[in-house]
């Protein structure tokens, strides 16, 4: 009998979510970076280990929302809870538990799918530190805990144990050798808003979105793909298309790389930027990106 279910993936913003889910796949499905709030949408990584399939659900870090960007991403969050067979709950061992994990392990509390915390980042703190913060979540009586490093890929056969142990018996979702249900457009988007991250400066990853309309292929087989980055105020629009054109240039050569890397064909991407106003405020906006 083979064991399937949905695994979402929760904790604060940059703990690692996305690096871990990235780990148990084996393979880039969503895309991390050293700055908060990357990861803008709920990303399925499919993870098939024999006769068990993880689905798991990356999701946008939670956070005070400050925009209807930031409520809609909260309301995602909660909905992936609700629907999750089991919860990993992902912790930074080398940051004290602060009132953004309390207020996620009330909500977990609340839930009815049984929760697994991962103490990730372990090979940036102590011995004495990851002991003691698997102490001080313990007191919240979850599931399992478990030390792991998803960047150094420490520890994960044990949280995969763990995980699996939680699916319900039942028929795989997906075909083992599928990776993700991201179709190549978003995966195309989130690439090319990865390589612009921690290049801009302080507020302006904020006001960045990237949205690729339908990819067409040629007669050769290649990909074309066409990207529209959009910013909010025209005075930002300089900044993404960088001197003489030479960010936007070294964005696309790295995202085109990636992408002929993944999808195995030659890929043109003809990359434009837009200036949409306060994009992050407007419901109706929002609708057109598909958040
Ligand atoms: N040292 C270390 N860094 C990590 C580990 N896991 C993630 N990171 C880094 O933490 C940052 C945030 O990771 P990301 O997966 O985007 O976090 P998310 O916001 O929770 O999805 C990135 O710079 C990652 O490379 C880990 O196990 N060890
Ligand atoms: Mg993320």
């Amino acid at each position: 009998m083979t064991r399937s279910g949905f695994v979402s993936v929760v904790g604060r913003p940059n703990v690692g979510k996305s690096t871990l889910v990235n780990a148990l796949v084996g393979e880039k499905v969503a895309i991390t970076s050293p700055r908060p709030q990357t990861t803008r949408n709920t990303i399925r990584g499919v993870a098939t280990n024999g006769d068990t399939q993880l689905v798991l659900v990356d999701t946008p870090g939670l956070h005070k929302p400050r925009n209807v960007l930031g409520e809609r991403l909260n309301l995602l969050v909660y909905g992936s809870i609700a629907e999750a067979d089991a919860v990993l709950f992902v912790l930074d061992a080398g940051q004290p538990i602060g009132p953004g994990d309390r207020l996620i392990a009330e909500r977990l509390t609340e839930a009815n799918a049984p929760v697994v915390v991962a103490v990730n980042k372990t090979d940036r703190a102590s011995g004495d530190e990851v002991l003691a913060q698997l102490a001080r979540a313990g007191e919240w009586g979850f599931a399992a805990y478990v030390p792991i490093s998803a960047l150094k890929g420490h520890g994960l056969d044990a949280l995969r144990e763990e995980v699996e142990g939680l699916m319900p018996e039942g028929p795989l979702f997906f075909p083992p050798d599928m990776h993700s249900d991201q179709p190549d457009r978003l995966l195309a988007a989130e690439l090319v808003r990865e390589k612009y991250l921690g290049r801009l400066r302080e507020e302006l990853p904020h006001s960045l979105a990237v949205v690729v309309d339908d990819i067409e292929e040629r007669d050769n087989g290649a990909l074309f793909v066409p990207v529209s980055i959009y910013v909010e105020r025209n005075s930002q629009k300089g900044m993404v298309i960088g001197k003489g054109g030479e960010l936007i240039k070294t964005v696309g050569v790295e995202a085109r790389t990636e992408l002929e890397r993944l999808f195995g064909v030659p890929v043109f991407l003809d990359l434009r930027v837009k200036v949409e106003k306060d994009w992050q405020r407007k419901d109706e906006t929002l609708d057109r990106m598909g958040f």
